[in-house]
């Protein structure tokens, strides 16, 4: 039995998250829609190439950057927030740590917290995410940002990981979150070698048996260049791979910068995966 119908979570499974970081220094898209009217274009024109579900980011968390106080990160998020609730037409979610954050973005027309530190970072934000009823993203990450690649090490990186994310699921699920909002990503690139990022990749399927949505965010890491050679901007081909493998895996949701070839070989592998062309 496929696990799909027993989530309710108002969303199309499998779906594309198209990424917008409205921050000067993301890894692959720094400083391109610093401007609100350029994420906001950017996110329309994301919506129009197939994305279910718009991610918007007001702070980097790539490999050792800093924390951005909660003020700044609201001044780049919410005017586009604001703008994009109404004229979007999907869910918007909002990828920060701070509860904060995540209260005014919700109030002003987000609808899913996507929380790299899996509502560790901030005591208050299993709260904002509890009293929302919203869905909520809970991400693996080993150690902060600033030093998360400085020898990252396992036993089982996919033992290690999946116990985690049922931890914080558990932990979740006791301060009042719905376990049908929860979604949950084994964290590509937070504190993983290349070889930690291969293993979680192959054993993907075994984190679709946790019997929630699993969140794929392998869009021009740099693992991927670390395999092709190539830069951020030119690794288009290698996370469309990592999308065929997610689908094929048991992934449901794929957090990319580049959503029309993400989203077309997704169709296709679900096409192949189901027997069933769609439209
Ligand atoms: N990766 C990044 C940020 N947020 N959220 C989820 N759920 N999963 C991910 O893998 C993930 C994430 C890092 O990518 P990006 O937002 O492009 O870069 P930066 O953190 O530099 O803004």
């Amino acid at each position: 039995m496929p696990a799909e119908p027993t989530f309710s979570l108002c969303l199309p499974l499998p779906c594309i998250m198209g990424v917008v970081n409205v921050t000067p220094d993301s890894f692959s898209d720094g400083g391109r829609f610093l401007a609100a009217g350029d994420a906001l274009s950017q996110a329309l024109t994301l919506v129009r190439e197939g994305a279910a579900i718009v991610d918007i980011g007001g702070e980097s968390t790539r490999p050792g950057s800093d924390p951005v106080p909660a003020d700044r990160e609201l001044a780049r998020i919410l005017p586009v927030i604001e703008e994009l609730a109404g004229s979007v037409g999907v869910p918007i979610s909002v990828d920060t740590m701070k509860a904060a954050v995540a209260r005014r973005a919700l109030e002003a027309g987000a609808t899913i917290i996507n929380d790299v530190s899996a509502l560790r970072y901030d005591d208050g934000m299993v709260e904002v995410v509890a009293e929302a009823g919203c869905p909520v993203c809970l991400m693996h990450m080993k150690g902060q940002p600033k030093t998360m690649q400085d020898d990252p090490r396992y036993d089982d990186v996919v033992d290690e990981v999946l116990g985690f994310l049922e931890a914080r699921m558990a932990f979740a699920l006791a301060r009042g979150v719905r376990e049908d909002q929860v979604l949950l990503d084994p964290g590509i690139g937070f504190g993983k070698t290349v070889a930690h990022n291969l293993a979680l990749l192959a054993g993907l399927g075994r984190f679709a048996a946790l019997g929630r949505p699993v969140v794929l965010g392998a869009s021009r890491k740099r693992f991927l260049g670390a395999i092709l050679g190539s830069e951020p901007g030119e690794r288009v081909t290698g996370t469309v791979a990592t999308t065929v493998i997610g689908l094929m895996a048991g992934a449901h949701v794929f957090r990319v910068h580049d959503v029309k070839p993400n989203f077309e070989a997704m169709r296709v592998a679900l096409a192949v995966r189901e027997g069933v062309a769609t439209s």
